[in-house]
């Protein structure tokens, strides 16, 4: 709950100002996602996007949906920041040096 109001007071805050909250939204495919650990590892490297304001993963439908502010950063630095963290996004590969530090249990070649 405390949580909750503190990401909903600062939003009325910014209302007074911005007519929008000027976000986009994207929905990024991580299908070489596996477990939780996988889900955690992806919203960590989102999150550490400049620009990034919400990331919302769902490993059942393996996708990731990300918030941002597109004056600040871009689908495309998103789908970086996935693959440099071992997973695949959406047409990009994922990057080998980030797969490699991945445990053992989110390797999908075993
Ligand atoms: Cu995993």
């Amino acid at each position: 709950m405390k949580l909750l109001f503190a990401l909903i007071i600062p939003a009325f805050l910014f209302a007074g100002c911005l007519k929008q909250d000027g976000l986009q939204t994207v929905t990024v495919k991580a299908k070489t996602m596996v477990c939780a650990t996988c889900a955690k590892n992806i919203e960590k490297a989102v999150y550490a996007v400049e620009g990034v304001k919400s990331v919302n993963v769902d490993l059942k439908t393996k996708t990731v949906e990300v918030k941002f502010l597109p004056v600040t950063t871009n689908l495309q630095t998103i789908e970086v920041a996935i693959s440099d963290a071992g997973y695949d996004a959406n047409d990009r590969k994922r990057d080998p040096a980030g797969y490699d530090k991945l445990d053992a249990c989110c390797k999908i070649d075993g």
